[in-house]
């Protein structure tokens, strides 16, 4: 018989603490995103466990009455992986494999194998391939050396897909050289950005899956890949969109997303170059998600993290732009309903207008990419924006640029 290719997703649970840092509703959210992640590596997460807990158990993460749960239900249920939010240190996850008996692997390395899954251009395999190994080096010992490496699925899979070697040094070695590969291409991307002369830079950033790439294509009518999945780009895309008579480069990048493995944004270096050398910076965040500040926070914490060393990003004029109001939604409160208090969760876009969104200015703007709406409000506000900068690098040529309502024209 030919054994058929399974397209069954790989089961999976998943493991989550409450502390002092995160509620119980926090932890919820934040085991959503995990459940997401999941099924963006191609596995169903069938079953969650959380335990309150304030400081992790140094040898297993979690309580080993816990484990013992947990054990029962790997055994029972035939789950190929269980999956931490929380990092795991090498030695905890080699304890806990000893005991769980499948895969282990933590937020990091679940975002590290959708990220080897996704790399499509060598480019982009080299980076990951080398977060990949700097995340190896310390997990080295006995990492699931008694489990079949054939089995392959949600951890298992590397760039080349070559078997992991098991020396230190071997791995040191191979590093070196892809930090090498990596800064002779880093080179080249320098000299084309160079090559690009002077005209203004725009670049779209934000967490994962809040529309980047599809705002790309409806602003460049370009066909950038998009997708409801997390990390649909991994890749830059840079596309010459002209708005009235000003032409400006626009780049699409490789989204952000809570606990953005570091090795990841060191390896990305190049990739977020884009980011660090724009003139200008929209901001997509997704209002119609609950967690849409934190995403906000951190985005803005990793455009500090890559933006240390040079020029700071955060000086740069950024617009906030919030999409998928087509998809916003919020709770009401009765008339008659005076125990209820109005929380976040309650306010309509309106309200949220009047919150610190309203210190922002006219850096802010609601829009959604899908369905178009308030488009024309969103490309004059970018006209008005890449004008300026615009203009203060060409001066002499001021009078060309009309202001956006005086163009007699229609649509680029
Ligand atoms: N309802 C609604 N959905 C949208 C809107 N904009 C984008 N989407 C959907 O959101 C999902 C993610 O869109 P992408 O454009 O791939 O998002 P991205 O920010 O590029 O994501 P990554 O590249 O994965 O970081 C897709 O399913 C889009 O169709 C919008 O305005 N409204
Ligand atoms: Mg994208």
């Amino acid at each position: 018989m030919i054994e058929q290719p399974s397209l069954d997703f790989e089961k999976a649970v998943l493991i989550g603490v409450i502390n002092q840092q995160q509620d119980e509703e926090k932890s919820k959210e934040y085991l959503d995103e995990l459940e997401f992640l999941t099924y963006t590596a191609g596995g169903e997460a069938i079953k969650r466990f959380t335990q309150k807990i304030d400081l992790p158990n140094p040898k297993t993460f979690i309580g080993s009455g816990k484990m013992e749960e947990v054990r029962d239900y790997v055994k029972e249920h035939d789950i190929g992986a269980v999956i931490f939010d929380d990092e795991l240190s090498p030695a905890q996850q080699r304890n806990i494999e000893k005991i769980l008996k499948c895969k282990i692997l933590d937020r990091t390395g679940l975002i590290l194998d959708i990220f080897a899954q996704r790399a499509k251009t060598s480019y982009a395999r080299t980076q990951v391939e080398l977060a990949q190994y700097e995340y190896l080096l310390p997990r080295l010992t006995g990492l699931w050396t008694h489990l079949e490496r054939q089995r392959g699925g949600i951890g298992m899979r590397g760039p080349g897909e070559t078997e992991i070697e098991t020396d230190r040094r071997i791995v040191r070695d191979k590093i070196a050289l892809l930090k090498k590969k990596l800064e002779a291409i880093d080179k080249q991307m320098a000299v084309q950005r160079g090559n690009r002369g002077k005209l203004v830079r725009v670049a779209l950033v934000g967490y994962t899956n809040v529309g980047k790439s599809t705002l790309m294509n409806v602003l460049s009518k370009s066909d950038v890949f998009a997708e409801n999945k997390l990390f649909a780009t991994l890749d830059t895309t840079v596309r010459k969109v002209v708005i009235r008579n000003i032409p400006f480069l626009l780049s699409d990048t490789v989204g952000f997303i809570r606990k953005l493995p570091t090795q990841l944004v060191e390896s990305f270096k190049s990739t977020l170059d884009e980011v660090r050398e724009a003139d200008l910076l929209l901001h997509v965040v997704d209002i119609s998600h609950p967690n849409f500040e934190e995403h906000i926070a951190s985005v803005n914490s990793i455009l500090v993290e890559i933006s240390t060393k040079s020029n700071n990003v955060i000086e740069k004029p950024v617009i906030m732009v919030f999409n998928k109001i087509d998809q916003y939604e919020h709770k009401t409160i009765d008339d008659d309903d005076l125990v209820t208090k109005k929380t976040k969760s309650h306010y309509t876009l309106e309200d949220w207008k009047k919150t610190w969104m309203a210190k922002l200015g006219s850096n802010v703007i609601f829009i959604s990419a899908l369905k178009k709406e308030n488009f024309d409000a969103f490309r004059k506000r970018v006209f008005k924006a890449v004008r300026k900068i615009h203009v203060s690098r060409f001066p002499y040529n001021d009078f060309l640029y009309e202001e956006y309502e005086n163009h007699s024209y229609g649509y680029t």
